[in-house]
């Protein structure tokens, strides 16, 4: 990338100590390092990132047989050639002295932490003798999945080949779920991940909560960039001043929970005013007098005092949004778990957009597209009589992936039917669900857990056995067929080998099969020749894909054409302004705002989001990245700090409403939140005893979220419902 470019990146971030500058030298000194092997020489290996999963293609530097620094790969359409920081300190979770090194069994109870180490043979044959038993008592329904990332698709191959459909990860019902759902309903189809937005081309982004650039998904954050370059307008409504709101025209302090009013209002005067795209309503639309009937009572005025936003500033934003349209793109924002109307916050955003005519068009949301790669033809799964366990009777009739919740309801409650045995890959499940008490409950009442991890984490301290996977700087994984803007295929392959007795996911899945009878699944020696068989189905060369990390497709239309009418994978075939859907299922078939509950009095809402230097509660043990980020704070506004007598830099502990505290964390004093919410960082205050470096740094959002609603739609669990407290806390 040129110096100019990189420079506007870095701002975007918010960040601009470099990240590879304290790499392998600061090891060194630890005497973290291994010594050198005799390899000499520099080579470079093109493999993916996996520090989050956007997957950004990626070249790593091997210098005398040593892992020396990663950089973006410029074939690959998702990076092309910049990483974000946290994927260019990734090479330190290779060398994490905190790394799991070998598989261990428990040595008591469950949650103390007190390991054996055994062979992988001991592993598997004590984990094959329980699921075995699991099987022939309750069933193989009884074994679920929880699953994180493309890491954990042969494991999933494994589980449905044993006869258990219920894998879930927390990116349906903490993360993206209620977003999808939204869209779904309105459009018909998903936004999923990467995202379909085209940022690059909107000439005007409207962010909601969004906070990209903190948020590092590295393609959005680029685009984001250059059309901040471009001259687009942005308009960001956050009750915190994010970096995205440092680039924007309008930002938009609302008060947290009212998102659905601000909507209702901007598109209020959007219709009111005849705003809208009236070809493309007529023409796509379907219910939509009904609609723009309802939106009647939703003035500017009406929202001011709900959302704190002056009636002038809604106006001046609306009719900024439809000058621009349809490239105006409103980002449906990707966490949207916040306050149990997501899906309908999520749809009134689709219906924004609709209004716009921004989907399906340059500078809104293009159509994604992929390489045609045919699956490996396996034999058939056995199919399951009872289904999956975690949304008995469809109580979340728009749940179209299973419910992570779910299955920990079932495991607590035993209903509709028993689920005796976990196992949890690439997912810190203490970290994602929120109520840590009701996830701990669950598992004692397993008959087995398994995690699969790299690192110590709190939830492989609550296994029977924890198995050490190698980083993803020291396998395969499955290959990536995106869907982008463009088709390609990715490669993730092994750069360096495992320092230890890690091992990869497909051989884990491979060999545990074996172990359960079930290796006509596996009927491929290793993932090289699985990669074979089918890239030469699709008529490609894994020859080229090792020694070029992507393969890129022909470029297709990703636009609407003109003059052709598109049809939409609805019920009606159009875009669903009022849906019969969500009336037939007795929801509201338009948007309707309920005022959130206001804090307790003398407590704050507990908000929380992204840095970009960590992912989750996986980067803070890693050394590199936690050298620029050690700990989280909280970030106070100025006339509470001052009401509760604190000061910048000290430490406090939080409370949450049911007496649950905090690490100590230390106050953040700013103009740049609003006074009823307090904001930290998600993924710190680690308790995990292993994980030395990390542990007691900071304070832990999930600890805290002891209280969620659940979205009536689809079951998502929001977790901007807690409130907190300043307790004292030792210097
Ligand atoms: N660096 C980094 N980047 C990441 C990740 C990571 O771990 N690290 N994770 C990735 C993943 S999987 C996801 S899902 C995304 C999550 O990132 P986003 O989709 O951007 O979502 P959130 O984390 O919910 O967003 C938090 C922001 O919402 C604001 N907010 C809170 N309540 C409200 C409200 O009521 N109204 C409005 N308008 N705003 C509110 C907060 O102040 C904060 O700025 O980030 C992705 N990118
Ligand atoms: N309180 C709270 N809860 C949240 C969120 C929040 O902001 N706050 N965000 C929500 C969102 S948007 C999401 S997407 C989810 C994310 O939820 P998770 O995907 O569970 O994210 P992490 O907490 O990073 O947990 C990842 C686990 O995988 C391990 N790991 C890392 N790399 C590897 C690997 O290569 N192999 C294996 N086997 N394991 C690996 C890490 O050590 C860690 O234990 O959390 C959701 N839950
Ligand atoms: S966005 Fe950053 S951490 Fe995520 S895959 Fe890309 S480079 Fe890696
Ligand atoms: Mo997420």
């Amino acid at each position: 990338m040129n110096a100019l470019s990189r420079r506007k990146f870095l701002k975007i971030t918010g960040f601009t100590a470099g990240a590879a500058a304290a790499g392998t030298a600061a090891l060194r000194a630890t005497g973290v390092l291994q010594p050198p092997a005799p390899e000499r020489g520099t080579r470079t290996v093109p493999t993916s990132c996996d520090i989050c999963f956007w997957k950004c293609g990626a070249i790593a530097h091997v210098r005398d047989g040593e892992l020396w620094k990663i950089e973006g790969n410029p074939l690959d359409p998702l990076s092309e050639g910049r990483l974000c920081p946290r994927g260019t300190g990734g090479i330190g979770a290779h060398f994490d002295p905190d790394r799991l090194r070998s598989p261990l069994m428990r040595k008591h109870l469950r949650g103390e932490e007190e390991w054996v180490e055994v062979t992988w043979d001991e592993a598997f044959d004590f984990i094959a003798k329980k699921m075995t038993a699991i099987k022939e008592q309750h069933g193989p329904e009884a074994v679920a999945l929880f699953s994180h990332g493309i890491g954990g698709n042969f494991l999933k191959h494994m589980i449905k080949a044993y006869g258990s459909p219920n894998i879930t990860a927390p990116s349906f019902a903490q993360c993206r779920g209620p977003r999808d759902v939204g869209f779904r309903l309105t459009f018909g189809e998903d936004v999923s991940s990467p995202e379909r937005t085209d940022i690059r081309n909107a000439r005007c982004l409207v962010l909601i909560g969004s906070h990209l650039g903190e948020n590092m998904h590295n393609t959005q954050v680029q685009e984001f960039a250059d059309a901040v370059g471009n001259g687009a307008t942005v308009i960001v409504a956050d009750p915190r001043f994010s970096i995205a709101a440092s680039k924007a025209k309008y930002y938009l302090p609302v008060k947290p929970g009212t998102d659905i009013a601000l909507l209702l209002a901007w598109m209020h005067v959007i219709v009111t005013e005849g705003l809208y795209d009236k070809e493309y309503v007529a023409a796509h639309g379907f219910g939509f007098e009904q609609f723009a009937a309802s939106l009647a009572p939703f003035t500017p005025a009406w929202a001011y005092p709900e959302t704190g936003i002056e009636p002038s500033v809604i106006e001046a934003t609306a009719r900024e949004m439809a000058a621009h349209k349809p490239s105006t793109l409103v980002h449906p924002g990707r966490h949207a778990t916040w306050y149990g109307d997501d899906a309908q916050r999520s749809r009134a955003i689709a219906l924004l957009n609709a209004l716009l005519g921004s989907w399906g068009r340059k500078g809104g949301f293009y159509t994604p597209v992929s390489m045609d790669v045919p699956g490996y033809p396996y034999p058939e799964y056995p199919k399951s009589e009872r289904g999956k366990v975690d949304n008995p009777g469809h109580k979340y009739p728009f749940a179209h992936e299973t419910i992570t919740t779910g299955i920990r309801e079932a495991t607590l409650t035993g209903q509709p039917y028993p689920v005796k045995g976990w196992w949890v890959y690439a997912t810190n499940l203490i970290h994602a669900l929120p109520n840590e008490a009701e996830t701990i409950k669950a598992i004692q009442n397993l008959d087995l857990m398994v995690v699969v991890d790299v690192i110590p984490s709190e939830i492989a301290g609550w296994a029977d056995v924890v198995l050490p996977e190698s980083v993803y700087l020291e396998r395969h994984d499955d290959l990536n067929v995106e869907w982008f803007r463009e088709p390609f295929i990715a490669l993730r392959q092994p750069v360096v080998p495992s320092p230890h007795e890690q091992k990869p996911n497909w051989w884990i899945a491979k060999s545990m099969a074996e172990r359960l009878g079930l290796g006509a699944y596996f009927p491929w020696k290793d993932i090289e020749e699985y990669f074979q068989h089918r890239l030469t189905a699709a008529g490609l060369s894994y020859e080229r894909l090792k020694k070029d990390g992507i393969i890129r497709g022909v470029k297709q239309p990703v636009y609407f054409a003109e003059g052709v009418t598109p049809t939409f994978p609805t019920p009606s075939g159009k875009i669903e302004f009022m849906s019969p859907q969500l009336q037939q299922a007795g929801f509201d078939p338009v948007p309707v705002y309920h005022r959130p509950p206001p804090a307790p009095p003398g407590s704050y809402r507990l908000l929380f989001g992204r840095s970009p230097v960590h992912s989750f509660s996986r980067t803070q043990s890693n050394r590199i990245l936690s050298d620029m980020m050690p700990e989280n704070e909280v970030w106070v506004n100025t006339d509470i700090a001052r009401r509760h007598g604190l000061t910048h830099g000290q430490y406090v502990r939080l409370k949450n409403q049911d007496g649950v505290v905090s690490n100590r964390v230390r106050v953040k004093v700013t103009e740049r939140i609003r006074p009823e919410c307090v904001y930290i960082v998600h993924g710190f205050g680690h308790t995990a005893r292993g994980l030395h470096h990390a542990a007691g740094k900071g304070a832990s959002d999930a600890q805290l979220i002891t209280r969620y609603a659940t979205d009536p739609l689809m079951g998502g669990t929001a977790m901007n419902m807690n409130f907190v407290t300043f307790e004292p806390a030792e210097a």
